[in-house]
């Protein structure tokens, strides 16, 4: 998978690339990273990205040309006119695991990061392909949205996560959220590990586990065990 991120903050992205997940997933061969400057797309000399909004109104708007010129770019670059550019926004259709599921089929991932009040309509009309959004809450540029969004997403391919099981068997892949874990020590400042985990029986503390998820969905989100699980398309353990 290749990502691409068009951002006027291109260092909020690298520096959060360069850890973790996603660097162990570049090293491996397993995606690509393309950081763009919107300001290298641009033509003046103040190399200006932003304007006033039309019929006025506070706040200042990213400017359509830069974005155009990027697009075209990765036309040539994919050698493709269909690709799907994603706009992290909080007015898009807000992301969850059946989305990232869908977003990890396609080789491309493109990301066009707006700020300030937003993009000219003219790019999200005619470019936009999937505007999506973190949850109900406003922040203030879409650098960290597309970084949520490219981690939900990388994490399901297979490699990436160090066993394809870790990610199947999350919150989200049978709608039921995670129970509690516990590591060494056995007892820490009289707070003791639950027994059945010493136990050494399997049967008994996997039993356990799927019953402390359901207590634990049934207190925290009730809502999840009406709906379908969002079952990806992997169709088993190692895809
Ligand atoms: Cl995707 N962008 C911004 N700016 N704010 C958000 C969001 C996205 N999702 C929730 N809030």
């Amino acid at each position: 998978m290749n990502i691409f991120f068009l951002t006027a903050f291109p260092e909020m992205i690298r520096t959060y690339l360069a850890e973790s997940m996603f660097k162990k997933a570049f090293e491996n061969e397993l995606v690509t990273y393309h950081v763009w400057d919107l300001r290298d797309f641009t033509k003046d000399k103040h190399r200006q990205i932003d304007d006033t909004p039309f019929g006025g109104s506070a706040g200042m708007v990213l400017k359509p040309e830069p974005f155009f010129r990027a697009h075209d770019k990765l036309k040539e670059l994919i050698n493709s006119e269909t690709f799907r550019v994603i706009c992290p926004t909080p007015q898009g259709k807000v992301l969850n695991h059946r989305l990232a599921l869908d977003l990890v089929k396609d080789e491309n991932l493109i990301f066009f990061c707006g700020h300030y009040k937003g993009i000219d309509e003219r790019v999200m009309e005619n470019l936009v392909t999937d505007e999506i959004s973190i949850g109900d809450y406003v922040l203030t540029g879409g650098e960290l949205p597309a970084l949520v969004i490219a981690d939900a997403v990388i994490r399901h391919i297979p490699g990436v996560l160090h066993s394809y099981e870790s990610a199947e068997s999350d919150s989200f892949a049978d709608n039921l959220l995670e129970g509690p874990i516990y590591t060494k020590p056995r007892e820490y400042r009289k707070l003791k590990v639950p027994d059945v985990l010493l136990s050494g029986n399997h049967a008994k503390i996997e039993e356990w586990r799927y019953e402390q998820r359901l207590i634990r969905t049934k207190e925290r989100r009730k809502e999840l065990l009406k709906s379908k699980p969002e079952k990806n398309d992997f169709g088993g353990k190692n895809g």
